[in-house]
């Protein structure tokens, strides 16, 4: 017997709340196993609902203990209280107070939705159904209520007690022991923006004064002991609040800002108004135990929390399926804060490189779905590469459409119209066309069609006539349960180069509408031509990832060895080195599946070596362009009928022929490129140590004596960045110090679990062939913690996702160990197993052994009568 599948939730069937609650007292009497919540209510009735239409609440997990219309208790007929749901059968048809006393049981709430407790800390999670688990309630984001909550806590173990909004009252109960604080937010919102701590934590204090004056007191809690590793953190939430202002014109709102870190958490954080929660990992920073990729992050994730308090809630969505309103929108500003913090080019090409490594696979397997979703089974499972980078890439296109000026005056229109809504995309988009008097009705495709597009493109240069012509098409693959998808209007910026490498200047062109640089297709097939164009140019398309496609061009290699070579967009320079190497790859793969010996080609070995030495380019760009795609790219580049252990061995070849035929060079860069000064996060020094280690990287297997290098670099590494480059080295080229080192670094962060998280990471991530084995020893180390979110992930995620060869080991091992370990998570936390289970989403592009042998752990896994919803979901889905 197999769990029932939840039911099927549809955009289309959208309908507002027949009532409305406008204010919520919340009183919240803490205790570890048997809180005790009283929400009192003012509810009114909506004026096109009949009255004594019955008013039903959400719940999940809840007992009902008391409940009161207007200070009355009501007869048990008047309502009906289930686990998951409120019933008031005949409410009045005037505003009236409903009072709810629930009794909920922070500890027990394995699942970390709602109300719990993590390392003595209660915290919660609202986003997107939690609240629903700590009184009855509309959840639903379309209904926005004026919050007050007082908290009632020992003073001895809750110290601290915070809630949204601003502090309004503290003070102690008569007994002394325990005491209470009331906070009271005066912006309206939805019940997943709720948030409440309470524990013994310490604080980490600074101000901001806002560009019209408004002083703000920022707030970062911790467990005691961590204060000294919030400085990052604090000062990536002062900048992001000034280039808030700077660049969007958007000021923060209340008289406080508080973040508090927990160790346990679902995901990376939450954007709760006032009361930012967030996964300690992208809060704690020092140069002993954080990469700079960690600094980036934290970075990045800490803009992007704080940038929601305008995308996401100040402005919010109508339901869950304008996720990507809020999602998409924020990841853009985020990414663009981060481009202007850093490198612009670095930081596009990383971002590239995650949506084609996530969002690519999942927009071509059975996990697809549109930025905007038509219907869900569970919501969590659309917190999805899609919605957030994929939406990002969609806001990114409405940019490079409009121009930058009419993009700004959307934008504006947007948060003046809306302030203070739940609304949609509709009503977004509206205000780019009502700003510039375009029309997006084409555009707005983007939302609705899952699948990469496909571009192909010939090109054909007509001496005679000095044109040169472009025939591009589009078209989007397959997608189960999609009609054949219409023709998206897809900017493709480009240029073209001359002889000498300089753009031409296009004086002539006909067969598309272009707008600088940049050339709008959007019919299925359309011919572009060129005039008075003296020699054949070499075509440069797609510059920056204008559009979320996929290019099919066959362009020829010695055209791509130019445009590595001369490019003037950065992006594309990149691109070609990557081509070029793809190419190569995919070839070496194809040789070592016939048997032949492989022999890389004269021309990747070359590009390599003149990135290596090309000073025209910062480290950070040298580092990222040395760096061979991955084995997971390789594998969506070949499609249909993957042999990972092919593909890894091909990409061993690769990296080990362009060490051998460069090594003086990437030594010289190993050794000698290391920061001058104490480690400092910045990007210029990051972009020093990433080619450092890129250059050790190849040393690792082409030069004599590189095992005492890596060695030495590990032991005397001033900062995490190098050590663990080193470390992953020793480990993943399973070089004889390899235990050694592993164990010294145990030793010196057994007690940091942050950095336990990168020792628990980088073996799983071990290519060799007795991972999975060592994955189940790891699993019963005193150190692993399956019910700690993080630490499962760096285990098992990081095994899934990151470890090709041994996940779809030809004995079925690795499948097996994912399966098991997913049933045995999702006892406790649904989320995480979902989220482990969604490693199979490309499985049936895999050789037949392999896919059949996943497709059968699979289907142990929907065999499970106890399955959640949210993994019942993923698995149904997958395997369709
Ligand atoms: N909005 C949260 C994610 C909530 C996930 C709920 N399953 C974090 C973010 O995107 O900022
Ligand atoms: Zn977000």
């Amino acid at each position: 017997m197999r769990s029932e599948t939840a039911p099927a939730i549809r955009l289309e069937d959208y309908n507002p709340p027949a009532y409305r609650i406008d204010t919520v007292y919340l009183n919240v009497e803490l205790e570890p196993k048997a809180t005790l919540v009283t929400a009192t209510m003012s509810v009114h009735r909506q004026p096109e609902t009949a009255e004594g239409t019955p008013l039903v609440l959400d719940g999940d997990e809840l007992t009902l203990k008391a409940l009161k219309l207007n200070g009355e208790p009501l007869p048990a007929s008047a309502f009906a209280a289930s686990d998951d749901r409120l019933e008031l059968r005949t409410p009045p048809g005037e505003p009236f107070e409903l009072t709810l006393e629930t009794e909920i049981d922070p500890d027990a709430n394995t699942k970390l939705m709602g109300l719990y407790r993590s390392s003595g800390t209660y915290c919660t999670q609202c986003e997107a159904e939690g609240f629903r688990r700590i009184t009855y309630f509309l959840d639903r984001p379309d209904n926005l209520a004026v919050y007050t909550t007082r908290l009632v806590a020992p003073k001895a173990t809750c110290p601290v007690l915070l809630a949204n909004g601003n502090p309004a009252e503290t003070g102690d109960l008569e007994t002394g022991s325990r005491h209470y604080a009331v906070w009271h937010d005066p912006h309206p919102k939805p019940a997943y923006l709720f948030a409440l701590v309470a524990g013994d934590l310490a604080r980490v204090t600074d101000t901001f004064t806002t560009a019209s004056g408004r002083p703000v007191t920022l707030n970062i809690y911790v467990e005691h002991g961590k204060q000294d590793r919030c400085g990052w953190a604090m000062d990536s939430l002062k900048r992001s609040m000034r280039w808030d202002e700077e660049v969007f014109g958007l000021e923060y709102d209340l008289d406080v800002f508080n973040i508090v870190a927990v160790s346990d958490f679902n995901m990376g954080a939450m954007e709760n108004k006032g009361l930012n929660i967030f996964n300690d990992k992208y809060v704690l920073a020092d140069p002993e135990t954080a990469t700079d990729q960690d600094y980036a992050n934290i970075e990045a994730v800490i803009a992007h929390e704080y940038f929601h308090n305008w995308t996401g809630n100040r402005i919010t969505c109508r339901d869950w399926f304008q996720l990507c309103l809020k999602e998409g929108l924020t990841v853009f500003r985020d990414q663009e804060f981060s481009s202007d913090m850093r490198s612009r080019a670095v930081k596009r090409i990383s971002d590239v490189r995650l949506l084609k490594s996530h969002q690519f696979p999942e927009d071509a397997g059975p996990l697809a779905h549109p930025v905007r979703p038509k219907i869900y089974h569970e919501i969590n499972n659309f917190y999805t590469a899609t919605v957030y980078e994929k939406g990002a890439e969609v806001v990114r296109m409405l940019k490079t459409l409009l121009g930058d000026d009419a993009f700004r005056a959307g934008l504006d229109l947007y948060f003046d119209r809306h302030d203070g809504d739940a609304t949609t995309i509709e009503a977004f988009l509206a205000c780019f066309e009502d700003a510039t008097g375009s029309d997006l009705s084409r555009f707005s495709l983007w939302y609705e069609q899952a699948g990469t597009p496909v571009v192909t493109v010939e090109t054909e240069y007509d001496p005679g006539r000095m044109t040169f012509e472009l025939s591009l098409s589009q078209e989007i693959p397959p997608v189960p349960g999609q009609k054949t998808g219409k023709p998206a209007v897809i900017p493709l910026r480009f240029g073209l180069l001359g002889p000498n490498g300089e753009d031409l200047e296009v004086t002539s062109a006909e067969g598309a509408q272009i707008s600088g640089d940049v050339l709008i297709l959007d019919q299925a097939r359309q011919k572009v031509r060129f005039g008075n164009i003296a020699s054949r140019p070499v075509l440069s398309l797609l510059r920056g990832f204008s559009a979320p496609v996929r290019l099919d061009q066959q362009q020829d290699p010695q055209d791509l060895v130019f445009l590595a070579a001369h490019d003037r967009d950065p992006f594309n320079r990149w691109q070609a080195v990557q081509d070029i190497a793809m190419q190569d790859l995919v070839r070496l793969t194809a040789l070592h599946g016939d048997g032949h010996p492989p022999v890389c080609s004269r021309n990747v070995i070359d590009v390599f070596g003149a990135t290596l030495r090309d000073m025209s380019l910062d480290e950070a760009l040298r580092a990222l362009a040395l760096t061979l795609p991955g084995e997971a790219d390789i594998a969506q580049e070949i499609g249909k009928n993957v042999n990972p252990d092919h593909i890894h061995a091909a990409r061993a070849v690769l990296r080990r022929e362009i060490g051998r035929a460069h090594v003086a060079a990437f030594l010289e860069q190993a050794t000698e490129l290391v920061p001058a000064g104490a480690y400092a996060p910045d990007a210029a020094s990051a972009g020093k140590r990433a080619l450092a280690n890129r250059a050790l990287h190849y040393c690792a297997v082409s030069a004599s004596g590189a095992a005492g290098i890596v060695l030495e670099r590990f032991t005397s590494a001033d900062n995490m960045t190098d050590r663990l480059a080193a470390l992953t080295l020793l480990v993943h080229d399973a070089m004889p110090a390899k235990d050694e080192a592993l164990e010294q670094y145990r030793a010196r962060y057994e007690h940091n679990s942050l950095a336990m998280d990168k020792w628990f990471m980088t073996q799983a991530t071990d290519p060799g062939p007795e991972t999975v084995e060592k994955v189940r020893d790891l699993m019963i180390h005193p150190l692993y913690d399956p019910t700690n979110p993080n630490r499962v992930r760096a285990l098992l995620q990081s095994f899934a996702t990151g470890n090709p060869t041994q996940f779809a080991r030809p004995d079925g091992a690795g499948f097996e160990l994912i399966a098991e370990s997913a049933l045995e998570i999702d006892k406790r936390n649904p989320q995480v197993a979902s989220r482990l289970l969604t490693s199979f989403r490309s499985w049936r592009a895999l050789d037949p052994q392999r896919s059949a042998l996943a497709e059968s752990a699979l289907l142990r896994v929907s065999s499970y009568e106890n399955l959640s919803r949210d993994s019942r979901d993923i698995v149904d889905r997958s395997l369709q």
